[in-house]
């Protein structure tokens, strides 16, 4: 980025790299070990300019607008939507690349066999070979963020060294960036260090792309949970891209957490409040584009409850002194799925994202505006599509199938402050007491659409079968049911078998009394009208009857699967399913509360087919627990 005139404050920050070499030089910490390592990687990638970022809103003003001038933002309509912009990614980049991501450790068991593997050596050796000259003609930002409120025992702090402002920027709003950040660190503070270019240098006079990024095959997504180091090349895309959320947050965290015993998870926070004012706070992990963000920013359908946001994505839960599990969410901000986002779905998230929000591969409106499949209003007649191409809801590709204006995985980016329904407490430092966990996918057929764990193994189980079926939130086939247990599937940063082993051991860490009431969830079953179960705002009918089972109340039925409600104990007053009259609807959801016995038979067999790549590293007692059920169902 150049010095204009808007970006004055920014580049007071901003260090010729040849210059940075001498001593004159002011840094914006004295932290020795940090200085060395951004200089070093300046150098190996023969940055043309060092920015470190202070966070402050004139910086990211300034950000945005350079953005716009090269192309790489379109400014939004400020009367439609104030302080937005549109990013379009390069079609190539459009979602994590799971099978471009390492786990990179010394021993190949310890990455384990859902991950892919390359010794550390090697790996490093390839990326500095891919890193050296990488950031030529371009700025390097230093971007030091808190994953957590700042000065939390539960924080961590990471510095993101990135090529693009798309990143810093997109940080900014998802972590709390800047030199409130440096001043926690002080002098000697430890941080993560995460590494990422977009892999496209430029020639003198070359000019840039909107979107800059490398070919598929020279784009890695590395971890080294061994030395708590992330490092990305060639894609400029959220999870592959912004260090904070999946890569520190999930893999470098997990492994973090399995040795200082504590749980980093791909779960929501969420605090529901009942019309007698009792409050409960349930995280749920669901995998990419299930349905997370929705439920966190519920309007329950039921009257006098309350739900309210904590966080959509990530949580880290660490055990308070009273044996209790606390939870913080580590981001703020929602990176969330825009297609498929209305007022009738999450009206929510749609009023977060009325303002200061970026958007990436949505479609472009001719006043303006964005707009996305799913939105609930009608398809203009005129727009520019994801690709930057004119659209109309006419518009077929070469095989004359209809194109989507925006990208399945089209996401939206915005301030967790600016949501209407988060909670006062979101950013306590000690976080808040978990009642319940709730595990799910995208399941059509067997799975209940409720189902509690009988004791915590039983849970463990649960959390370690669930499957889903794929959705656009990972560059793969989309629509096939892949095991993905505890929605952590994209994103252990150690052998899934040992994750196993430290969730079975959580009872020997904590009061068990107060361990969180775990939950089986499936909304998205179907039969031949379609999906059986309304879903979004009737949820809270769910959520209900889980707050009665955590105070010993609620009625259930316990079956070989666990304990699943009566056909009576799901409140539905008021519920409307336009396709089913009352008395459909009851046989509905004695179907949807039920145990299809041959259908469980076979997901059985597909669990244990799942454990067996781990031998001996997948914990005996959840085999156990396995062939117990197996057997329950052979009665
Ligand atoms: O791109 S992200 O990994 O941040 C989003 C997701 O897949 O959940
Ligand atoms: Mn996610």
């Amino acid at each position: 980025m150049s010095c204009k005139k808007t970006a004055k404050r920014a580049c007071k920050t901003t260090v010729k790299t040849k210059a940075a070499k001498a001593s004159a030089v002011k840094y914006p910490t004295r932290h020795e070990e940090l200085i060395k390592w951004v200089n070093d990687f300046a150098k190996l990638t023969q940055a043309k300019n060092v920015h470190w970022c202070d966070g402050t809103k004139k910086e990211y003003n300034a950000i945005c607008e350079s953005m716009v001038e090269s192309g790489a933002f379109v400014k939004l309509n400020p009367k439609k939507r104030p302080g937005c912009y549109l990013a379009r990614s390069h079609w190539s980049d459009v979602a994590r690349v799971e099978n471009r991501t390492y786990i990179s450790t010394e021993k190949r068991e310890d990455a384990g066999p859902t991950n892919n593997w390359v010794a550390p050596d090697e790996l490093k050796k390839t990326m500095t070979d891919l890193y050296k000259g990488c950031m030529k003609g371009r700025t390097l930002y230093v971007i030091p963020f808190s994953m957590g409120p700042i000065g939390s025992p539960i924080s961590k702090i990471g510095v993101e060294l990135t090529d693009s402002p798309y990143v810093v920027v997109n940080m900014i709003i998802m972590t709390r960036v800047g030199t409130k950040v440096l001043k926690q660190l002080g002098k000697d503070g430890e941080f993560i260090k995460c590494l990422h270019s977009v892999g496209a240098p430029l020639k003198p006079g070359q000019k840039d792309v909107p979107w800059p990024c490398a070919p598929l095959e020279k784009k890695y997504i590395s971890h080294f949970p061994e030395t708590s180091e992330i490092w990305s090349f060639g894609s400029g895309y959220g999870g592959n891209a912004l260090l904070g959320k999946k890569c520190l947050a999930l893999r470098i965290a997990s492994s973090l957490a399995r040795k200082e015993g504590w749980l980093a998870e791909h779960m929501l926070i969420l605090k529901l409040t009942s019309p007698e004012n009792k409050v409960h706070y349930i995280t749920a992990a669901f995998p990419s584009a299930c349905g997370k963000t929705n439920l966190a920013m519920m309007e329950p359908r039921l009257p006098g409850w309350k739900v309210e946001t904590i966080g959509d994505d990530i949580a880290w839960m660490k055990i308070g002194a009273d044996g209790r599990l606390y939870a913080i969410n580590p981001e703020s901000g929602f990176f969330g799925v825009a297609p498929g986002t209305s007022m009738d779905s999450n009206p929510n998230a749609m009023r977060t994202i009325t303002k200061n929000t970026i958007f990436t591969n949505c479609a472009l409106t001719d006043d303006g505006d964005i707009w996305w499949e799913g939105m609930g209003v009608p398809a203009p007649a005129h727009a520019i599509d994801w690709q930057g191409k004119d659209w109309t809801p006419d518009t077929v590709d070469k095989d004359g199938k209809k194109v989507k204006a925006a990208h399945p995985n089209a996401r939206f980016t915005a301030p967790a402050a600016q949501c209407p329904v988060i909670a006062d407490e979101w950013e306590d430092p000690n976080g808040v007491p978990v009642s319940a966990f709730l595990f799910g996918g995208r399941r059509p057929t067997v799975i209940p659409l409720v189902n509690q764990a009988k004791d915590w193994t039983h849970a463990v189980f649960m959390g370690s079968a669930a499957g889903s079926e794929t959705t656009a939130a990972n560059l793969a086939e989309v629509g096939v049911v892949r095991r993905d247990p505890m929605a952590m599937l994209p994103f252990f940063g150690y052998n899934a078998g040992d994750y196993m082993l430290h969730w079975l051991t959580m009872p020997l860490r904590t009061d068990v009394n107060k361990l969180p009431k775990v939950f089986f969830t499936n909304w998205f079953r179907k039969d031949e009208k379609g999906f059986m179960w309304n879903g979004f705002g009737d949820n809270i009918r769910v959520l209900k009857w889980v707050c009665e089972r955590i105070e010993g109340k609620g009625k259930a039925v316990e079956t070989p699967i666990g304990f699943l409600p009566t056909p009576d104990a799901i409140d539905m007053t008021g519920y409307v399913d336009p396709q089913r009259s009352a008395a459909e609807m009851k046989k509905t959801m004695k179907d949807l509360l039920s145990v299809d016995v041959e259908g469980w038979k076979k997901e059985i067999e597909a669990v244990a087919e799942s454990y067996k790549p781990f031998g001996n590293r997948m914990p005996y007692a959840l085999k156990a627990k396995l062939a117990e059920i197996k057997a329950a169902l052979e009665k």
